[in-house]
């Protein structure tokens, strides 16, 4: 069993799948805190984790073509913390498949089944990656290079390892605070989370930001990765399996706006407590490093709107790459009745949610950032 090495996880997990293992934590825990724990981060490998002893390791950096130095740079893990400035941000990763089941109510989809989870916050720390590259050879604003490729040391039976890429733009802006990581909410990496290192890549979907990073290589062209190519990408809700040509469509990188609903939970019964009022609480982000800057509640099935409280760190502009928690205390019925919970977010471009699922349903299920609807029961 190549998965038998894997670490053991926390319980309270709701588990999508074993082998390999993808688990989000329990919606109403998402915004207990603006930091997820890190035993409660959601965690998406789709290989078995590999086993890395830290002091064997060394990242692999190939050079630019041409150049003197034509072997790899080579560093080791203390390389990595003595030679770089160590650099510390908070974001928020989302897995593009997030809230995948509501797109399967529409009509079935391939992939894990994940609810409202597959997103976490932490701190994370380490090296900028436009150092690194710095230090290989790269130079700013070269035009032959075009992508950076992130190759994982986690790889099926076959050999092939994970991998995925992003554009040499993106990952040289120093504003774009791209991390090689070591560190996650103050301790080394854990082992599901891309233990002794990792690619942050603050405001871009999850799969870029590659785990157990083993070799970084710039290239013209994307990633030729499974995932980078053929997986991660959006398309027509006209498209499917017998037609779908993964080359017509970019890949995923910058993640749409997105906000959900983390208690009450659906089918809850609610008693409205002495004053009538139910606390509604949430969670809303934005990829590209745009802020929310609104976060619009209905308890009425999207009839009239209150505009929630928001709470999170204060970041700045065109860098706000975590997650903004928000709540807002709602009068209930005094009848009782099924009451639909709406929310949606607005960030600082003003991009806002799609009303609906079905218009933006993809063969995949990934990119659902519909309105979020939580229906429950007041018991009057
Ligand atoms: N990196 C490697 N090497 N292998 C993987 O399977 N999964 C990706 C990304 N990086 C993956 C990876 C995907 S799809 C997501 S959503 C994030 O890691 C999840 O990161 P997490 O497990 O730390 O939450
Ligand atoms: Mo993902």
């Amino acid at each position: 069993d190549p998965y038998s090495q894997d670490p053991s996880r926390h319980p309270v997990l709701k588990v999508n799948s074993l082998k390999p293992f993808n688990a989000e934590p329990p919606p109403y825990m998402l915004t207990e805190n603006s930091i997820t724990q890190t035993e409660l981060f959601f965690k998406r490998n789709h290989l078995p984790v590999p086993q890395i002893n830290p002091d064997d390791y060394k990242l692999v950096i190939e050079r630019p073509n041409g150049k003197v130095h034509d072997k790899p740079l080579n560093l080791t893990l203390s390389d990595l913390k003595a030679k770089f400035p160590k650099h510390e941000i908070t974001a928020t990763l989302q897995c593009a498949g997030n809230r995948r089941s509501e797109m399967s109510e529409v009509k079935l989809v391939k992939g894990l089944d994940w609810n409202i989870g597959a997103i976490s916050t932490a701190r994370w720390a380490g090296a900028r990656l436009r150092d690194v590259l710095l230090e290989a050879g790269y130079a700013e604003g070269s035009s032959q290079t075009q992508h950076v490729h992130f190759e994982g040391l986690d790889r099926d039976l076959t050999g092939t390892n994970y991998g995925a890429s992003i554009s040499f733009k993106q990952a040289m802006a120093k504003e774009n605070e791209v991390l090689l990581a070591y560190e996650m909410n103050g301790q080394e990496l854990p082992k599901d989370h891309g233990f002794p290192l990792r690619v942050i890549v603050p405001g871009v979907v999850g799969a870029r930001n590659v785990k157990w990073l083993g070799k970084i290589v710039v290239s013209k062209e994307e990633s030729s990765s499974h995932w980078q190519k053929n997986d991660y990408k959006g398309f027509n809700p006209c498209v499917d399996w017998d037609n779908v040509d993964f080359a017509s469509s970019p890949s995923i990188q910058d993640l749409p706006v997105q906000s959900a609903i983390t208690e009450p939970h659906p089918g809850q019964k609610i008693t409205p407590d002495i004053d009538g009022e139910l606390t509604v609480k949430g969670y809303a982000w934005s990829g590209g490093g745009r802020e929310i800057v609104r976060v619009d509640v209905s308890v009425d099935g999207g009839k009239t709107w209150k505009v929630a409280e928001l709470t999170g760190e204060k970041q700045k502009a065109g860098q706000a790459w975590a997650w903004k928690l928000w709540q807002l205390n709602v009068p209930l019925p005094t009848k009782s009745s099924d009451v639909t919970i709406i929310c949606k977010a607005v960030d600082s471009s003003y991009n806002v949610q799609p009303d609906t699922v079905a218009p933006i349903w993809n063969l995949r299920g990934v990119l659902n950032n519909a309105w979020h609807r939580v229906c429950v029961t007041v018991d009057a």
